[in-house]
């Protein structure tokens, strides 16, 4: 069996185990972004999804899959008003995001390394605009987590 025809065969697969997933089961699933020390695109150190949109009121769930991380929200790159979060590091996190908007997070460990995302609550624009014009002169961030917040504001953006 050829490793592709291998690969259309799983993807049958889950496609139909999905299809049978009550749909209260699937509501109750709070989003999740999993931290992690290799991400499926190869990448080191990366949360995953590095973008979640979320509903406004909708918890979601940072969890520590692999040790050595946390999920920090950082400072004068959220909406405003919003409270900030902190996670513990290699504990999960769970977050109820009520302001709408753009809240850029790191990994206080590897944010040196490019480790940030982004969570997307309700309408972006709420503070987009803010969040680009500002992200660039934080004094906490690395050039590489600012390289990184670079792609995933643009991808934001253009609503890719
Ligand atoms: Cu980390």
């Amino acid at each position: 069996m050829t490793s592709l025809f291998r690969i259309s065969l799983v993807a049958l697969a889950l496609g139909a185990a999905a299809l049978v997933v009550p749909a209260a089961a699937q509501d109750s699933a709070a989003p999740q972004v999993k931290m992690l020390n290799v991400g499926s695109n190869g990448q080191a150190t990366v949360f995953e999804p590095e973008i979640i949109r979320v509903t406004p009121g909708t918890s979601t769930d940072f969890i520590a899959e692999d040790f050595g991380h946390d999920a920090v929200a950082v400072e004068g790159l959220i909406p405003a008003g919003a409270e900030a979060f902190a996670g513990y590091k290699n504990a999960d996190l769970s977050v109820k995001f009520e302001a709408q908007g753009v809240y850029v997070y790191e990994c206080t460990a590897h944010q040196g390394a490019g480790m940030v995302g982004l969570v997307v609550v309700g309408d972006p624009k709420a503070n987009l605009d803010s969040v680009i014009a500002n992200y660039r002169s934080n004094p906490k961030l690395s050039d590489k987590a600012k390289d990184k917040l670079a792609l995933l504001l643009e991808r934001v953006k253009t609503g890719s």
